[in-house]
């Protein structure tokens, strides 16, 4: 065994002295895996069982360190972070797990001197997508920079039996299909059933006297499954810190109920493990709008349930004393999605810890801290008080008990305002009966922050006002950012080569080195370089796309790229007028086609599978696609690509061949984004509007580096207030016109008008995200666009700008600002 290297922050000298760190070493681990694990032998070892062995193999590489880092986590006694989130979107595995443990070139070797491409190994590897969007993939960011920053965390969530859906288009409609990620096993779990955690559901409360004469609440469930922790390694890079994700899986209680059985009755006696079984097996493919479902509230109590007991149980030694549990740990709510643990732990504390109520509250609140990720009221979860009630009965006492206590607070405070006492209730009477889960999180939390600069200030004035005057100093700001392992360094091999052999490879962990590299944008001989690298990252997507999708990528072309959950606040809409307009001036001879800068527009976009306007816009876009794609006229000089099943694995090669990012959503929509993040850090300019974390991306990377366009939050709102009317902007803009009009016409749908009915009805009625308002700013900043990429000089120089001056969107940075202003933790070495 390895490895006596103190604080060893340079990964090769943590493992120069391992024995197994070598080709020869790791062709033992790898044929001991394949015959052991798979059963096979080189000779007869499928692909998938080469992965397999390829992956548990470099985990052997892991498993020390993660075993001694739960040494010292329970030696040093500091506090943890608990990432309460439901979701996480890891992306594939096996290449962050060689970087971290510096295998690449190793493994490269040692598979290829037995025959074996590690490439194609790799493509074996399904992703775990357990998470829609933004929010779960930044939940996968988080937890690498905490390791990689030495901070002790535990990642809490669901293990989905299928994750996210795999989209395919039909006839360029969506279909989705499950996504069966689990079919031929993940070689990077470790699941312990001896440790299955008890989480009960239903039933009454009663109450009892105890000992000492004091009234005291029980709940006497009606039923309960059990949580199977499933632990995943988190490794740091250059560091020997291996942190765990812990996700939970569902399990009957029973596995059989034999008396049912015996009866006769086997279908009856399975059905009930099934039911349990249900609550663990799947993502809702929502992205930030709320589902209001009882198999959803399971979930999320599920998960906080096994999450709460097992810290409790589990991580804190013997006897510890839980007055001072937020010593020890600071549970960050990821959403709302976790709120329901607030109760969870009263209900522990008090009901089975006896504690009083005021210390159970004391001791909650400092364990507890809010992040909000949306800014539309409608994606704020509510659940009914007859669910919650019914589902968890305690739980539900527990919330009116804050309530109550939060409203004398509220009256305390402004006495005789009502009408504020009322919009701050945690339970709401209106449309139902309800509890508002935001409000809750934010009494309870110690802490409540937004991810980007004006997505905080718009929660403090906007989203949850009456709270921010009550409580100034609980709201913060934290902008997110995005892991620079997964984001640069693996996924942009070239990039990282270049940027490393001119300032050095500690921006991997300190990414602000990027401001290094401010000098050689001006230097011609490195941007040349840095044009060779996009010039072969795209080369790269067109091998992509061509053998998963069958796409054949013009070479050549300013590669347009929007990629993200379709929803129309981000204005798919918008990006696809464009194209039209483009199509509709050649067609009607208004621009001419030698004039058009070569572009291919790539989509990449899944819509929530009952949201039928996101579909309509899906289907619309690759009818577009079809005839544009297809048009001899435009002589190959304007195309539209939408791989279907855009994903972690997908983005890893999208982004850095990218040339123009669209980060186009209303602004004030738009919580931060992260894509805009990955972008800009690998040399993509922006066009966008300012919202999200696109102000910070400008602010940074200068306004000659970014195209800006379209109103600004104030701007819509007042215009909003005014009374927006979409009609009378395409009745006055020409251009708008023609667009809309070749939609309606039926070319884009075999002859047949009105076919998108829907989408340009939608526009033109209501405009919910005020497209048409922004649609002539968005033409011209293209046209700056065009004007600045006819400069390939200067366009470089830009690019490298971008890169240059985005460091600042590390999530290290991230977690800094979280370790300082909210959990107030720090490194364990
Ligand atoms: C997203 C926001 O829409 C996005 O702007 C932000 O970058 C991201 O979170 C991370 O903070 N929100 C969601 O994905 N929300 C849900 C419920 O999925």
């Amino acid at each position: 065994m390895p490895v006596s290297v103190p604080n060893g922050n340079d990964p090769i000298a943590v493992i120069a002295d391992d024995p197994r760190h070598s080709v020869s070493g790791f062709t033992t681990e790898f044929i001991r895996e394949l015959h052991n694990r798979q059963g096979v032998s080189l000779r007869d070892a499928s692909l998938h069982d080469k992965f397999q062995a390829t992956a548990s193999a470099v985990r052997h590489y892991m498993v020390d360190e993660w075993l001694e880092t739960k040494d010292k986590n329970a030696a040093a006694k500091q506090k943890t972070v608990g990432y309460l989130s439901a979701e996480y979107l890891l992306g594939p595995q096996l290449d962050n797990a060689l970087l971290a443990t510096d295998l690449t070139e190793i493994v490269e070797e040692s598979l290829a001197q037995h025959g074996i491409d590690l490439a194609q190994v790799r493509e074996q590897e399904v992703e775990p997508g357990l998470g829609n969007g933004g929010l779960g993939r930044l939940a996968a960011c988080f937890i690498d920079s905490l390791a990689t920053m030495d901070v002790p965390c535990i990642g809490y969530g669901i293990r989905y039996e299928y994750g996210i859906f795999r989209q395919t288009f039909v006839d360029g409609h969506q279909v989705e299909e499950a996504d069966k990620w689990l079919a031929l096993e993940s070689p990077w779990e470790f699941v312990h059933p001896e440790n299955a955690v008890q989480v009960n559901f239903a039933g009454h409360t009663e109450t009892w006297t105890d000992e000492t004469g004091r009234e005291r609440t029980r709940w006497v469930p009606g039923w309960g499954v059990q949580g199977l922790p499933y632990n995943y390694l988190v490794p740091g890079y250059g560091t020997r810190r291996v942190n765990t994700l812990r996700l939970w899986g569902a399990r009957a209680n029973n596995q059989f109920d034999l008396k049912t059985f015996n009866q006769g009755d086997y279908v009856e006696a399975v059905r009930a493990q099934t039911f349990a079984e249900n609550i663990s097996k799947v993502l809702y493919p929502e992205d930030s709008t709320p589902q209001g479902k009882e198999l959803r509230l399971q979930q999320q109590y599920f998960f906080v349930a096994c999450s709460l007991r097992d810290f409790i149980e589990n991580e804190l030694e013997p006897g510890f004393d839980l007055h001072r549990l937020g010593e020890r740990i600071i549970f960050q709510l990821n959403d709302t999605h976790p709120v329901i643990a607030v109760p969870e732990l009263m209900r522990i504390l008090i009901d089975e810890k006896g504690f009083e109520w005021d210390e159970a509250w004391e001791v909650t609140k400092s364990c507890f801290a809010y992040t909000c990720h949306t800014l539309l009221p409608e994606a704020l979860e509510v659940w009914p008080t007859e669910l919650l009630g019914r589902l968890l009965p305690r739980h539900m006492q527990i919330i009116n008990l804050i309530n109550v206590s939060f409203m004398a607070e509220v009256r305390a405070t402004f006495p005789g305002d009502e009408e504020r006492a009322l919009r701050m209730s945690i339970v709401t009477e209106h449309p139902v009966q309800s509890v508002r889960m935001a409000h809750l999180a934010t009494v309870a939390g110690s802490k409540v922050n937004g991810v980007a600069a004006l997505h905080s200030q718009l929660l403090r004035d906007k989203v949850l006002p009456d709270f921010s005057a009550l409580w100034p100093e609980k709201f913060t700001n934290v902008t997110n950012g995005v892991t620079p392992r997964r984001f640069v360094r693996q996924s942009n091999p070239g990039l990282s080569a270049l940027v490393t052999s001119r300032i050095g490879g500690g921006w991997v962990k300190h990414l602000d080195q990027f401001d290094g590299l401010e000098p050689l944008a001006d230097d011609a001989g490195f941007r040349e370089e840095f044009r060779a690298v996009k010039a072969a990252n795209k080369e790269r997507l067109r091998e992509v796309l061509h053998k998963r999708d069958g796409i054949d990528l013009p070479e050549g072309h300013l590669l347009d790229v929007m990629v993200k959950r379709l929803h129309e606040y981000k204005r798919q809409t918008l990006k696809l007028l464009h194209v039209v307009s483009l199509y509709e001036q050649v067609l009607s001879g208004k621009r001419k086609v030698e004039d058009l800068t070569p572009r291919t527009v790539v989509f990449g976009a899944k819509a929530a599978p009952g949201y039928r306007l996101a579909k309509d816009i899906i289907h619309l876009i690759n009818s577009v696609a079809a005839v544009v794609n297809r048009d001899p006229r435009l002589e190959g000089r304007l195309g539209i690509a939408f791989p279907a099943n855009y994903n972690v694995t997908l983005a890893e090669k999208l982004i850095p061949a990218a040339d123009l990012s669209e980060q186009i959503s209303l602004a004030g929509m738009e919580a931060s984004g992260t894509g805009n993040m990955k972008f800009a850090l690998n040399g993509a300019l922006t066009i966008g509007t300012d919202d999200g974390a696109n102000v910070e991306i400008r602010g940074l990377v200068g306004d000659d580096n970014f195209f800006l366009f379209g109103m600004d939050e104030p701007a819509a709102a007042a215009l909003r207030e005014q009374g927006y009317r979409p009609r009378s902007i395409y009745e006055s803009d020409e251009t708008l016109r023609a667009t809309i009009d070749l939609i309606e016409s039926g070319i884009f749908s075999g002859g047949r008008g009105g076919a998108f009915g829907s989408v340009t009805s939608a526009l033109l009625d209501e405009d919910r995200f005020m497209a048409f308002a922004d649609f002539a700013s968005y033409l011209e900043a293209q046209e700056a666009v065009e004007a600045k990429y006819a400069d390939q000089e200067a366009w470089t120089r830009s690019a490298i700008l971008n890169v240059a001056r985005t460091g600042y969107f590390s999530s290290d940075r991230s977690m800094r600002d979280y370790l300082d202003r909210i959990w107030h933790a720090g490194p364990v070495v």
